[in-house]
């Protein structure tokens, strides 16, 4: 990125990402390996003149490396510096020719789903992962990829895949779980917001559906909803991700289950709106009206309600009142300042 002017720093924090307390690590995904009795190994394999396979033990014992990274999920949430130590992909490539007809790698974790991401080799060959067992001095968790994961720099951290078990060189790509299943983009570069593809349906049809004010169990991901009249909306168990809700009257609608993740609710009047067990991962209710509003949601990492140290129009704080319901539990999902924020908002303390 470039800046005219002097003495402008490069922004370090990607567009419309948050950063959480150093104490947290959020857990995405999937969170356990695919059980299974046999030994741990980690395969390279495709367009290579000579496969590989090593064992844990044995991959220990190649030249290692620690990488300060900034890690940046979709949800949201960035963590800075975080320390990973293994080995980069060009040191276990090392002796192996790759044929010049690959230009796709394909990571796959040893998952009972078949989960796996893929990258150009171009981009490999430009970040080029860490292949990690540790993060900070200690082995990596087993939630968080242990016994050993990938490490992609500069890409949202779907591209990390967690129990790495196999890489592969391919001619062409291989979508990877998120990317093939639910929509996220395949570039993943957080200084783009490549974070999802473009909507699933057409204008026409988001049209009707807003018309009938009756999404419930419909995939309308990325809907154009901004300004309107919705209120009563029934959208239980909706798939809204990335929705655009942007000034609508919400008053009353009924969101509980929906996927409302990355969703824009800036100034939206959601009085009486229900969330129950949604996902509002990410989503935004800046200058929301919540007074009357159920927020005992599912999942609220990176969630944004606004800014204490900001008043304008676009960072307001939700208006909220008694009967506004939030699950105090889910606080610590919340990063530092917008727990702040809560507390301020709601005259009483999160249980720390
Ligand atoms: N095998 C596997 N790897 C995965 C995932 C997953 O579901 N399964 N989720 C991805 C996503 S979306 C993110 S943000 C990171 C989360 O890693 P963490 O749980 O250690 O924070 O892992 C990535 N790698
Ligand atoms: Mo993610």
């Amino acid at each position: 990125m470039s800046h005219s002017g002097m003495n402008v720093a490069e922004p370090r924090l990607p567009p419309n990402q948050q950063l959480i307390g150093d104490d947290r690590w959020p857990v995405v995904g999937e969170r356990a390996p695919r059980k299974d009795d046999q030994p741990w190994t980690v395969t390279v394999a495709g367009l290579v003149d000579r496969p590989i396979l090593l064992t844990l033990d044995a991959l220990r014992d190649l030249p290692t490396e620690t990488r300060i990274v900034d890690i940046h999920c979709v949800t949201r949430w960035s963590k800075f510096n975080m320390a990973f130590t293994g080995i980069s992909l060009a040191t276990l490539l090392r002796g192996v020719t790759v044929a010049p007809t690959a230009r796709f790698v394909s990571f796959v974790a040893r998952s009972s789903r078949g989960h796996s991401t893929s990258l150009t080799w171009e981009l490999v060959r430009q970040v080029n992962p860490l292949i990690a067992w540790l993060a900070g001095d200690r082995q990596l968790e087993e939630v968080h990829g242990g016994p050993v994961r990938v490490v992609v720099p500069g890409r949202y951290f779907y591209k990390s895949v967690k129990w790495l078990e196999r890489i592969e060189f391919l001619a062409e790509d291989r979508l990877g779980y998120w990317e093939a299943d639910a929509g996220y983009h395949n570039g993943a570069d957080p200084w783009r917001e490549e974070r999802y593809l473009a909507p699933a349906i057409t204008k026409q049809e988001a049209a009707r559906w807003i018309a009938a004010r009756d999404f419930s169990g419909l995939d309308l991901r990325s809907l154009q909803a901004s300004d309107r009249a919705l209120s009563g909306l029934r959208a239980r168990d909706a798939m809204l991700r990335n929705a655009d809700f942007r000034r609508a009257d919400l008053r009353d609608a009924d969101f509980t289950r929906a996927n409302l993740s990355n969703a824009h609710f800036e100034a939206a009047d959601l009085r009486g709106a229900t969330f129950l067990d949604a996902d509002i991962e990410g989503a935004n209710f800046a200058g929301t009206d919540l007074r009357n509003c159920d927020l005992r949601v599912a999942s609220m990492f990176g969630a944004s309600f606004g800014s204490l140290v900001t008043e304008a129009p676009a960072c307001r704080r939700p208006l909220v009142n008694g009967a506004t319901r939030v699950d105090p539990a889910r606080w610590e999902a919340l990063s530092e300042d917008q727990r702040q924020l809560w507390e301020s908002l709601r005259g009483q303390k999160p249980p720390s």
